[in-house]
């Protein structure tokens, strides 16, 4: 079971530029910078073990719980937390409602609802209602005092929305709400929570794209000026926290590549059971609704006409 991470073994771009993890773009989008790479994080990990103010939940419009992300959440939550969701009337697709985090490590968890991509792009609303879910959920970590949020990655999973499009409206929208939001100054890191190997690459494409590493030594926002819980670093400190991180890594690597090479062989001893072409772990093929989860509710178009 992965361990519970604090803030402080969340690497931000400017640690994973330095340990050359992050690689950078050989073209950027316009208005790129670097201003937020202190701020800025993307790992690959159990979301429900960060220790951070809030974790953002890929929900469904019932808010009463689901599999993937949503299934996890709530069982590590206990259920306190369903209790509290019974309450919150439902949620419209794009929007974000707020809950505390019972027995999760986190104190906050926001439910938002993402886009099923399928439905949405016919009409032409996927790339809106997904950047909705972003910007609604950084204005309530926001407004809720939440210094550091922690973001599933939206709508990937079930929903059906591909990777390298959900990454880059995403990161887009991120960098947009803190550019302009008069509220951004309040959250000290955003961080993207990856689970499966696609998603993550995807971030790890487009990050540098909007973020790019700082020229030599000129990071706007000094790394470690602000760690998150209020204390004043130094450089001892920085380079202190880049061990620990690359450290810590290198031993993810070893255990992912430990867990990948025995799911294939567990895939491929199934596959020549079945005859079959193994599956890929945690790919979720089917429509909402046929997997035995609560059924989403009717897409509200009225709510989608106001974005
Ligand atoms: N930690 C972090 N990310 C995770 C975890 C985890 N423990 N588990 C899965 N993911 P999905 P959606 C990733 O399907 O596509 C639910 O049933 C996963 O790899 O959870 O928005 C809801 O109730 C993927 O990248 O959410 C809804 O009915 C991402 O989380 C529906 O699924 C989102 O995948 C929502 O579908």
């Amino acid at each position: 079971m992965a361990p519970i991470k604090t803030l402080r073994e969340i690497p931000t771009l400017t640690s994973l530029y330095k340990l050359k993890h992050l690689t950078p773009a050989a073209s950027t989008v316009s208005g790129a910078s670097s201003a937020y790479n202190d701020r800025i994080c993307v790992i690959r990990t159990d979301i429900t073990k960060l220790e951070v103010d809030a974790i953002v939940n890929a929900a469904n419009e019932s808010l009463l719980g689901g599999g993937g992300v949503d299934g996890a959440i709530h069982r590590a939550a206990g259920s306190g937390l369903l209790r509290e969701c019974e309450e919150l009337d439902g949620c419209d697709t794009g929007d974000a409602k707020i809950t505390d985090g019972y027995e999760l490590p986190c104190k906050k968890v926001i439910h938002t609802v993402g886009p099923i991509y399928w439905r949405t792009k016919k009409q032409g609303k996927h790339t809106s209602l997904l950047q909705s879910c972003y910007r609604r959920s950084l204005d309530l970590a926001a407004e809720n005092d939440c210094k550091s949020i922690a973001f599933s990655a939206l709508s990937t999973g079930v929903y059906g929305y591909p990777s390298n499009e959900a990454a880059a409206t995403a990161i887009g929208e991120v960098k947009k709400w803190l550019d302009t939001n008069d509220k951004a100054d309040k959250l000290d890191r955003i961080i993207f929570c990856n689970f499966m190997e696609k998603d993550e690459h995807a971030y790890y494409e487009w990050l540098p794209k909007y973020f790019p590493p700082a020229e030599d030594g000129k990071d706007q926002n000094k790394s470690i000026e602000s760690n998150g819980d209020g204390q004043k670093g130094h450089d001892a400190s920085e380079e202190k926290m880049v061990d620990q991180i690359k450290s810590e890594l290198e031993v993810e690597a070893e255990d992912q590549n430990k867990d990948e090479n025995k799911r294939e062989a567990v895939d491929a001893s199934k596959s020549e059971e079945s005859g079959q072409v193994a599956d890929l772990p945690d790919v979720p093929k089917t429509e909402p609704g046929e997997h035995g989860l609560p059924e989403a509710k009717k897409l509200k178009t009225d709510h989608d006409q106001r974005l």
